[in-house]
């Protein structure tokens, strides 16, 4: 039997100098060990440099090889909203990042767990993963710090939210769609939420990692950290009805707040809607 057919997202913005080897790396990889179709999606949105062009050359070398482009700075989070709309290209829908912090290798190794649940995650953090090259220790300090806050929130006993690696089944995706939001980095904890309080099983296995040079949140990581902050508030805010329209009149301060730390806002109900069902 070939291997279920596979859509993988890598979110980009401004990674002409880092992209072009993570791109040629994986579809190579995946061209020869795996027997299912293969596609790939950069989805870039806002970028100031070159990246679409080095996109589109990879592409024209590799036709499981595509992109989405957005000019609105929709960020990370809502790069992927927008990805996971095309769920109906694959059995298996995941993301990496665009640095190739996580090879190809390591993620088939991942996509091997899926038949043991719905949506299966890497993990810097759980004891068998290796680290080729760590985070910087504030850098880690401050994930362990949100991690804490997301445990506190959410009680979900899962020890790396953040990882860059996940792949789940199409039927996930387009059950919770609907439910994600969060445009920022935080992006991960309302997309495990939704896993969580749908009823979907989530696996956590340890992963390589290797953390690469050229890290855009490193280099802005309080104010991230901070848009992070509001938008995990945000999500616990969202499975609190109640509390939520209480603080409704709250919003276009909270809609201040993401403009100072320069992060992109979350999606209002009305953006939201669910992918295309195949049938
Ligand atoms: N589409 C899109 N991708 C983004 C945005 N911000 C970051 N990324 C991507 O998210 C990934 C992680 O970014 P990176 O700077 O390596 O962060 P780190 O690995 O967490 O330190 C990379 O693939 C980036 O290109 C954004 O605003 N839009
Ligand atoms: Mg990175």
């Amino acid at each position: 039997m070939p291997d279920p057919s596979l859509l993988l997202l890598i979110p980009a913005y401004n990674e002409e100098a880092r992209i072009e080897p993570v791109l040629r790396h994986y579809a190579d990889f995946f061209r020869r060990n795996y027997s299912g179709p293969f596609h790939l999606v950069v989805v870039l949105n806002g970028c100031r440099d070159n990246t679409l062009a080095v996109v589109q050359r990879v592409a024209q070398d590799y036709p499981g090889v595509g992109w989405l482009d957005f000019p609105a700075p929709i960020g990370k989070g809502g790069a992927l909203i927008e990805g996971l709309k095309l769920a109906e290209r694959g059995e298996l829908i995941g993301y990496v990042d665009a640095d190739g912090a996580t090879g190809p290798k390591a993620f088939l190794e991942l996509a091997r767990h899926i038949g043991q649940a719905d949506c299966v995650i890497g993990s810097r953090w759980l004891p068998g993963s290796v680290l080729l090259q760590a985070q910087p220790k504030f850098r880690q300090f401050v994930s362990r710090c949100f991690h804490l806050i997301v445990e506190l929130f959410f009680w979900m006993h899962i020890k790396d939210t953040q990882c860059p690696c996940k792949l789940m089944r199409r039927e996930a995706v387009e059950k919770i769609h609907s439910s994600l939001r969060i445009a920022d980095l935080a992006f991960d904890v309302n997309l495990l939420v939704a896993l969580n309080q749908a009823g979907f099983r989530v696996l956590e296995v340890p992963i390589e990692w290797s953390d690469q040079a050229g890290s855009k949140v490193t280099a802005s990581l309080f104010r991230s950290s901070l848009a992070m902050f509001l938008s995990v508030v945000r999500v616990r805010l969202i499975y609190w009805p109640w509390l939520y329209q209480l603080l409704r009149p709250l919003r276009p301060l909270e809609g201040w707040v993401y403009k100072k730390l320069r992060a992109p806002q979350p999606l209002s109900e009305s953006q939201v809607q669910s992918p295309k069902s195949k049938d």
